[in-house]
């Protein structure tokens, strides 16, 4: 029988598998991260891993809002997990970060009491775009179902704003200091956000907590990039065969991670600068770079690719007219609407991305990408499409990326399949409600939760998009 990943396995993994460098007995837990999916253990996680070679004090404390699904998996593997990094060169790392796994359903108060335990000075979070509870306008939307729970009951929360928030009262009761809270979700402005929802929740309750929170907490602004496609069992067996230990939940990323973060005089934590993470003033260009170029790239080939029968990625990539399109709608469409921060040349950060898209080494699924349009497409397209309006300029492939996703919503809900978006119901019984010709545009764009009304209604907006619209229709095979 194989064994298991566990601290006493780690002598015994192969010399070319890398494990922790530092003795897990002494570390301690300083970080509470809200959502432990593959993008924070391939990412967050690593770069924690290698802090702890030099300063101990920043474990992580992995909270899941609802699932068990990581802690059953990893909490027998003492909290260890391999993150293989598929690329040119192909590597193997034990990852160690992480020393407790806590379901906040199961268990709100033990999350509670570590966000208010003195040794903890950072929380962060993946809960992805949706996990903030956000209206449309970027504000925290009272009318939320989490946030009206929160409301209700503030002392057992749902939602991460209601935790953050309670911790932070907590803290504050007990004399403790502040935390610093750092958002690694691909929204634009990420941490404005985040600061803001978690003051406007706080100020529900009280005003002097509210003032508290807006004067001593940082919440700065980051850009996170490294692609993670999701595990799949080709990335198990192949974990298991170069390692010779049994994971029950490893991880896959390309070679490529970036981490930067706003520069915040109350920011507290390790030297990240030490492990490569770039604290930076300019964060927010950088992150409008990189929604708009790479995950903006991404969304279109999801959409665009998939309803040409495309299945990951590097498929699409393949198809020399998706290539042609991703690269025109970086270069051509995109480029025109950033200000590159100080020091990043954009041609090359842009060929960078093509370059990484062409990985043969991952399997990154289009339908993966595919999930949560509705959330993603007004920070990753939307944008560039209002600001090519203003500069005056085309934008027929912006539109283009927004008729294929009207397209895959259509056919999802004729064939029945689940669309896995917070709007999803919504999307699906609209879809229904299309007829397969131009009209379709007309009765998708007044969805205000996706596009802002002035979009909506601009005439230039609808033509592109209706002329997108109707030439994919002319080679959907797959219509009903
Ligand atoms: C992708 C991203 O799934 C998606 O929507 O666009 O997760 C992308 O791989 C990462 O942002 C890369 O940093």
């Amino acid at each position: 029988l194989t064994e298991q990943l566990s601290n006493a396995a780690l002598a015994n993994l192969p010399s070319g598998v890398d494990r922790p460098a530092y003795d897990r007995s002494k570390v301690s837990i300083g970080i509470v991260h809200f959502g432990p999916g593959a993008f924070h253990r391939a990412h967050q996680a690593a770069y924690v891993d290698a802090v702890l070679g030099s300063d101990p004090r920043w474990g992580i404390c992995e909270v899941a809002l609802q699932s068990t699904g990581t802690r059953d998996a990893l909490q027998p593997q003492d909290g260890l997990y391999t993150l293989a990094i598929l690329d040119e060169e192909i590597g193997y790392r034990v990852i160690g970060s992480t020393l407790e796994y806590l379901v906040a359903k199961e268990d709100p108060q033990a999350v509670l009491a570590r966000l208010a335990d003195p040794a903890v000075r950072i929380v962060t979070s993946t809960v992805t775009e949706k996990g903030y509870c956000l209206a449309a306008d970027g504000t925290l939307d009272m009318q939320h179902a989490d946030i009206l729970a929160d409301l209700a009951s503030p002392a057992s929360p749902r939602s991460v704003i209601g935790y953050i928030v309670e911790g932070l009262r907590r803290r504050r009761e007990a004399g403790l200091g502040p935390l610093t809270v750092i958002t690694c979700d691909n929204l634009a402005d990420n941490g404005h956000k985040l600061g803001a929802a978690v003051v406007r929740l706080a100020r529900e309750r009280d005003a002097d907590l509210a003032d508290w929170i807006q004067a001593e907490v940082a919440f700065p602004r980051t850009m996170v990039d490294s692609i993670t496609p999701a595990t799949d069992d080709a990335l198990r067996d192949r974990v298991q065969e170069a390692t010779g230990v049994a994971d029950a939940w490893p991880i896959q990323r390309e070679a490529f991670t970036q981490w930067v973060i706003e520069h915040d005089p109350r920011s507290q934590g390790p030297d990240w600068a030490a492990v490569g993470v770039s604290v930076t003033d300019d964060v927010g260009a950088f992150e409008r770079c990189k929604l708009r170029l790479l995950n903006g790239a991404h969304s279109s080939l999801a959409y665009l690719g998939w309803l040409r029968g495309r299945e990951t990625v590097l498929d699409a990539m393949n198809d020399a007219e998706l290539a042609a399109f991703a690269r025109a709608l970086m270069f051509e469409d995109v480029m025109p609407t950033l200000e590159a921060p100080s020091g990043l040349d954009l041609n090359a950060y842009a060929e960078a991305i093509l370059k990484r898209f062409r990985n043969p080494a991952i399997r990154h699924l289009l339908a993966q990408i595919a999930w949560d349009g509705s959330q993603k497409l007004p920070i990753r397209i939307l944008g560039t499409v209002q600001d090519l309006l203003a500069q005056d300029r085309a934008i027929d492939r912006p539109a283009a990326t927004i008729a294929a996703w009207i397209r895959f919503v259509r056919r999802k809900s004729v064939t029945g399949e689940t669309i896995t978006d917070p709007l999803g119901e919504r999307l699906s019984e609209l879809g229904r409600s299309l007829s397969d010709d131009a009209s379709d545009v007309g009765r998708f764009l007044p969805l205000d939760a996706v596009f802002p009304k002035a979009l909506a209604e601009d005439e230039r907006f609808v033509d592109a998009v209706t002329r997108a619209y109707e030439r994919l229709l002319a080679t959907d095979d797959g219509r009903k």
